[in-house]
């Protein structure tokens, strides 16, 4: 076969022993969509821990630890998530962290590390939410074939809760995704995007035309816009559940789920929503999370504040107006750019709102679940961080 792309022809030595939906098997309708391996008795999931390389251990990190929280904080600051030019690397802050990884009924067992027996340093970490994600192996021991191990280890730890299917994102092509999404930035400090080299002064542009065409109005302009409150959760996971369910694949959120991921957090999370002047129903809802990035050697700028958009429902509110106040809000913040994906019904309003596409490609995983026709990233509910 002829037609086949790059990434397909690529062996992929530990992906092809795992229950995902193989290269190979892409196009074969025969096969059903669904569990691809069926549950085990629990007495048979292997009861030790995958042997690591000699020189390493397991140990279990505590995030209620601040020293342990530290040293995650550290390894994925300096051994994270790289853009292809290297010019930017993930700075997931400890506030971050620790609300990511310790959602209602999280496991401290899945919250993996590896380090180094003679100095006890922590040299990769990987963790479980049934959302799998952080994983990162220090870079001086890639290629080691560290990886495969972490991703066995934390499945047998996901088996021994009972529990067999995960999802998880990558930059990288693996077998196989269920939708490959795109990320679009919307420069909220063009200045500074251009001097760190995160965007590029468009043709015929000049610095203040480029400034003009990005400025937002200084305050929200939706009557009944506010910061999302703890007595709002009943009412924001109705709109949320409700919006959620017509999607091929999402979360199911539950009231806790909705007050720890999408009630609003200093510096990690903030949701706003509509409430109307005359009836205060709540009839709208727009959420982002807080990810800076480092900027990796430049002379003046250390740091790149980026907003990510999460879960934004609009039922009387246009979308477009919702997310241009969501704009206005992360820039009164001091946001610098506001990213978004193209899922759920976010391609109505990318355009509108000035966002521009970015060279990042999100591929969307599941583990052991088939689903044989790829999905539109506008069928797609789930945001993870
Ligand atoms: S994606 C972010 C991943 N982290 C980074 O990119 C940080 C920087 N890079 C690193 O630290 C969000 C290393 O390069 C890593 C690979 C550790 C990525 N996902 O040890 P080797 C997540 O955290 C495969 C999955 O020699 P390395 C999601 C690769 O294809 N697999 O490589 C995580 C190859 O296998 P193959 C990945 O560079 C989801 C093998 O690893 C991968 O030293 C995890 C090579 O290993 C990636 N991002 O370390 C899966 N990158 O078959 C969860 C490489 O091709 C699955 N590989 O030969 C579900 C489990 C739970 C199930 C429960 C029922």
């Amino acid at each position: 076969r002829f037609q086949d792309s790059m990434s397909s022809v690529k062996r992929h030595k530990f992906w092809e022993t795992q229950p995902v939906g193989q290269f190979k098997d892409v196009g074969d309708t025969s096969l059903p969509n669904g569990s691809i391996e069926l549950p085990t008795p629990l007495s048979e999931v292997k009861q030790e821990p995958y042997n690591l390389p000699s020189p390493y251990e397991w140990t279990t990190c505590d995030m209620d630890s601040e020293e342990t929280c530290t040293e995650v904080y550290i390894l994925l600051k300096n051994n994270y998530v790289e853009d292809d030019e290297n010019l930017f690397r993930f700075n997931y802050s400890k506030e971050f962290l620790r609300w990511a990884l310790r959602p209602p009924g999280y496991y401290k067992s899945w919250h993996i590390g590896v380090r180094a027996k003679a100095s006890k340093k922590l040299v990769a970490f990987i963790s479980g939410m049934a959302e799998i994600n952080f994983l990162c192996v220090h870079k001086k021991l890639r290629s080691k074939r560290l990886a495969p191990v972490m991703i066995k280890e934390v499945t047998r730890r996901v088996h021994l809760e009972n529990i067999w299917q995960a999802a998880y994102t990558a930059g990288v092509v693996l077998p196989t995704p269920i939708t490959t999404c795109q990320y679009w930035h919307r420069s909220l400090n063009p200045k500074k995007l251009i001097e760190v080299g995160f965007s590029r002064l468009g043709a015929r542009m000049t610095m203040s035309r480029t400034i003009k065409l990005y400025k937002l109005p200084d305050s929200p302009v939706t009557p009944g816009f506010r910061k999302m409150e703890l007595r709002d959760v009943l009412a924001a996971t109705r709109l949320l559940r409700n919006y959620l369910s017509q999607f091929v694949v999402s979360p199911d959120f539950d009231e806790n789920d909705v007050q720890h991921w999408l009630l609003p957090t200093e510096d990690v999370v903030d949701s706003y929503l509509v409430e109307s002047p005359e009836t205060h129903d709540i009839t709208d809802f727009c959420s982002f999370y807080a990810l800076p990035s480092s900027i990796l050697g430049n002379q003046n700028y250390s740091i790149l504040k980026a907003a990510y958009s999460y879960y934004n429902v609009s039922t009387k509110t246009p979308l477009f107006q919702l997310m241009n106040d969501a704009l206005i809000v992360a820039k009164l913040k001091d946001f610098d750019v506001f990213n978004a994906l193209d899922v759920m019904h976010n391609e109505s309003f990318l355009k509108e709102l000035k966002f521009g596409p970015g060279d990042g490609q999100l591929h969307y995983y599941l583990y052991n679940y088939r689903i044989q026709n790829a999905l539109r990233p506008s069928e797609l509910g789930l945001v993870l961080l």
